[in-house]
This record gives structure tokens, C-alpha cells and sequence, in this order.
């Protein structure tokens, strides 16, 4: 009910448009495993170890014996991959999002030619996806770029790394363009801008920072060169097929006043600018004035080549890929970082719940972020990531009645079905994030889970990885079925 009434056209059922794309979201790093097999080089989350709700992953300098890094085995989907798609298949899904690991097709990154036997293991997927008739849906930087560039060059401090993520682009089109046809530039490009997490710059673009960087000067630089980078691989799409869908992608959180003190207003308007910077370039293809302006306050000087704004301009996207898992709040002037939501202003929302792990759960934050973001770009959104991460425990048959994550996707679901029925929003389609348990990316626990299949692993590695439907599988398949009309 909106305004005290439903709109005009609330006679219309509260389902998804006919083609409508629902299926699951996963990441190479968090799934595949098979680190070190068939030439795969590491990439930057395999530097990274295990961690937990109060106590952060650490960046090693390599791998280092001794230390356990679960992402090394995944849930070794790389071997597993036809069961799991099987699986998928059953649920009924129409397309699965996934990403190419950069250091299974570059092990290093600055190579010349790519790995073959990497190349040949993403055909085998897209095949086998297709077979099933499940629409890949591919990131192509998805917090995994080779270690090596990470390493000797620093990542995108280096602007060497523009063309090397456009060679690992050219390969990967001109070698899939008629297998994918929805394609996104980088996971998440946006959390970088909280650069009290060394975890972002690292997986968003292989920067450690050092004590001398500035570190938002450092974080804006490298910023730019990535959205070069990313708008000259949309004009590389675009010469070696048409029909290629290019997205951006970025997690939306979307940041509420925390009153109606016009202060505040402005106090969340300002601390959107890092979210809307992102798509107001992928999509306008200019820098806002807000963020010239913010650059100018506090002396950052970008190094623009020639070339680069025109390459802005012209390699404007398709559609905007988004995750959402909750929302923010700003108070003007507090500087607690209370909600650790990763900018000065935020504070804890005292009307909603949150998760174990301290996310707000709001699902009318989505039909609010899809109608902010469709009124201000007019293109097509895709939820590719949105899922309620808990500790699943098996009850004494091993079964998993997850009714908390049900609970979950069924009013996500239903706000995503308002944004489209009420708003007119067009999404392309919705992909629950870790439809089978993966590593968690910020804490690298197998225990924080997502999928409506358990994985038998713990925290720790230990567990015979067997897959086992949970209560959300049979819903979510019903959902699927009803083209989302019964919840
Ligand atoms: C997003 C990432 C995903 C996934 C998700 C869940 O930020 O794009 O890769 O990890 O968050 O978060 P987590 O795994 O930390 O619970």
C-alpha cells in the first residue's frame, strides 16, 4: 500500500513479466576452488585467510604455509559443476551469475596469451549451463584479479593494468560472445570508497595502501583508471558483438536521512555522492559536478590522459547490475561510524532488524533503490545479488527447515514485484546470492550461509561437501515456477 492506496493498476497480479530471469548468483573465488589446477595462477583472494564475525580476513604477503585460505578449495565447484547445475536446473532457474577467475585465464595477468586449459574449462560450463537451458550471466572482475598485478604493479595504481584487463577482456568476448550474452565490468567497484577497509582496495583493485598514501587521493585515482578501463572494454563488446549486454555493477545500499532535519537530508544526500558516482558516470559518461567539486575542497587531482573522458563518454553501459542486502542512515555531524557502513555519517536505523553479522534487513529499501535508480537512469536494473546470510542447523536427519531465509527472499521478492508492478521498473531478472553455500567474502566463513543447498563444510575445511536441499529450495522453486506470483 502506497500513499494509503495502491496505484492505479493494483488489479494487476503481483508477478514478474513473461521472460523474466530468475536464478542464483555466485563468484569464481567463492565457489570453484581448484586454486592451483590447469595453470590457474592466485589471484588476490587467495592471499586472504579465514576470518570471522568480529575478526578480519588478513592480507598475506603470498601464500604462506600454515595459514588456512579458504578459498582455495571453494566448494571445488570446478570439479562439482554438473551436479550443482543439476541442481539449479531442478530449482528451475533460467540463468546462473558466476564469474571467469582472470588468474585461470591470465595466471600472472601480464602474459600475452591466455591459458588454454582455463579457457577450455569456461566452455565446458557455458555449454553445460546452456544444455540445461540456465542463461549465464558473467562478471568479469569479481574481486579476482591475479595476484602478480596486485603484487609488482599495485594493482590499478598502475595504469599498465587498463590494458591488461582489456586483453583479458578481448580474449574472454571474442572466445564467448555467442555463449553470454549479460556481461558486468567489475563486482562492486563502489566499495572501494571505504577505504578504512584494506579488504576493498585490495579485491576491487589490488591496492595496498601504504602509511604515506593518501588514501582517498590514491583510492580516486585508481577509480578513475578502472571506469577507463571498464568503459573502453564496453566499446571493445561493441566491435566484437553487438549483441552483447554490458553492465556495471555496485552494491547499493541505500542511505536514509536519520530524521527529518533538513540537515540530515543533506547529510545523506552527501554520502550517496560514493554510490552515484559509480553510475552516473556508467551511465551519463561525465564526472558529476558534485564530485569535481568534492576533488577540488580537498586538493585530489586526478591523472586524466588524453583520450580518457572520451572513452567516459562514449563507453556508457547497458544496464546496471546492483546487490542488496540492506540499507543505511546518516545524522549530520556524527562521526561513529555506529553502523559500520563504511562512511563517517552513519548511525544505527532503530526501525529495522538486523542479521547475525549486524546487516539491516529492509526489504522496502529494494523497491526503493530499483525506483530511485530506474527514475534517475531509465535502463534496465538486475538484482544479481540478494540473499540472507545465517547459521543453518541441521536438524537430527540433516535436514535444514531455513524458514528465516524463506522469510527473507519471500518479502525481498515481494518488494522487487512492487517496484516492477507499482513503479514500472524494468529488472531483467533476480539472482539470489550464494544459491548454494559459498565462502563469505568478508568474513571467509563457509558457516555464514546463503544457498538453498548446504554444502557439508565448516569454517575450518573440514566436511565431505556433500549437497543437500534445504526447505528454500523447494519454495524458491515454486517461486520460480509462478513466475514469482506465489510467495
Ligand atoms: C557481496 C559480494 C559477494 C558476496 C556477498 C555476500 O559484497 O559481491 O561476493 O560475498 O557480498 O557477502 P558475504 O559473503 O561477505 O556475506
Amino acid at each position: 500500500m502506497r500513499n494509503g492506496k495502491r496505484k492505479a493498476d493494483a488489479k494487476m497480479p503481483m508477478k514478474m513479466p513473461e521472460g523474466f530471469l530468475w536464478g542464483g548468483a555466485v563468484a569464481a573465488h567463492q565457489i570453484e576452488g581448484a586454486w592451483n589446477v590447469d595453470d590457474r595462477g592466485p589471484s588476490v583472494c587467495d592471499v586472504m585467510t579465514a576470518g570471522g564475525p568480529h575478526r578480519p580476513r588478513r592480507i598475506t604477503n603470498g601464500v604462506l604455509p600454515g595459514e588456512y585460505y579458504p578459498n582455495h578449495d571453494g566448494i571445488d565447484f570446478y570439479h562439482t559443476y554438473e551436479h550443482d547445475l543439476d541442481l539449479f536446473q531442478e530449482m528451475g532457474f533460467s540463468c546462473f551469475r558466476t564469474s571467469i577467475s582472470w588468474s585461470r585465464i591470465f595466471p600472472r595477468g601480464d602474459e600475452d596469451e591466455p591459458s588454454e586449459a582455463g579457457l577450455a574449462f569456461y566452455d565446458k560450463l557455458f555449454d553445460a549451463m546452456h544444455a540445461r537451458g540456465i542463461e549465464p550471466v558473467v562478471t568479469i572482475s569479481h574481486f579476482e584479479m591475479p595476484y602478480h598485478l596486485a603484487k609488482e604493479y599495485g594493482g590499478f595504481r598502475d595504469r599498465r593494468l587498463i590494458d591488461f584487463y582489456l586483453r583479458f577482456c578481448e580474449v574472454i568476448f571474442k572466445r564467448y560472445h555467442n555463449k553470454v550474452r549479460w556481461w558486468m565490468l567489475f563486482n562492486e567497484i563502489n566499495n572501494q570508497t571505504d577505504v578504512t577497509r584494506d579488504i576493498y582496495a585490495f579485491t576491487n583493485s589490488g591496492v595496498t595502501y601504504t602509511p604515506a598514501d593518501n588514501r582517498r587521493q590514491v583510492m580516486y585515482q585508481v577509480v578513475h583508471n578502472e571506469l577507463v578501463a571498464g568503459a573502453r572494454a564496453r566499446q571493445l563488446a561493441r566491435q566484437i558483438d553487438p549483441k552483447m549486454k554490458i553492465g556495471c555493477m555496485v552494491a547499493w545500499v541505500p542511505i536514509y536521512p536519520a530524521s527529518a532535519d533538513p540537515a540530515d537530508q543533506m547529510s545523506a544526500l552527501d554520502a550517496m555522492h560514493d554510490r552515484f558516482l559509480f553510475t552516473d558516470v556508467y551511465l551519463r559518461g561525465h564526472y558529476p559536478a558534485y564530485i569535481r567539486k568534492q576533488w577540488k575542497r580537498e586538493g585530489i587531482q586526478i591523472d586524466i590522459h588524453d583520450g580518457d573522458l572520451e572513452a567516459l563518454r562514449e563507453g556508457t553501459v547497458d544496464f546496471i547490475g546492483l546487490s542488496y542486502y540492506m540499507s543505511s542512515a546518516s545524522r549530520a555531524g556524527a562521526t561513529g561510524d555506529a553502523d559500520e557502513r563504511g562512511f563517517e555519517s552513519s548511525v544505527s536505523n532503530p526501525y529495522l532488524e538486523k542479521s547475525a553479522w549486524g546487516w539491516n534487513i529492509d526489504p522496502t529499501g529494494l523497491t526503493y533503490t530499483l525506483a530511485t535508480l530506474y527514475e534517475r537512469y531509465e535502463v534496465p536494473l538486475f538484482v544479481v545479488e540478494n540473499g540472507f546470510g545465517a547459521y543453518d542447523i541441521p536438524d537430527e536427519s540433516g535436514y535444514i527447515a531455513d524458514d528465516y531465509r524463506i522469510d527473507y527472499l519471500r518479502k525481498h521478492i515481494a518488494a522487487l514485484e512492487r517496484a516492477v508492478v507499482d513503479e514500472g521498473v524494468e529488472v531483467i531478472g533476480y539472482t539470489v546470492w550464494g544459491c548454494i553455500d559459498v565462502v563469505s567474502f568478508t568474513t571467509g566463513e563457509m558457516e555464514k550461509r546463503y544457498g538453498m543447498i548446504y554444502v557439508d563444510r565448516d569454517n575450518e575445511g573440514h566436511g565431505t561437501l556433500e549437497r543437500r536441499r534445504k526447505k528454500s529450495f523447494y519454495w524458491y522453486q515454486h517461486v520460480i515456477e509462478t513466475n514469482g506470483e506465489e510467495l
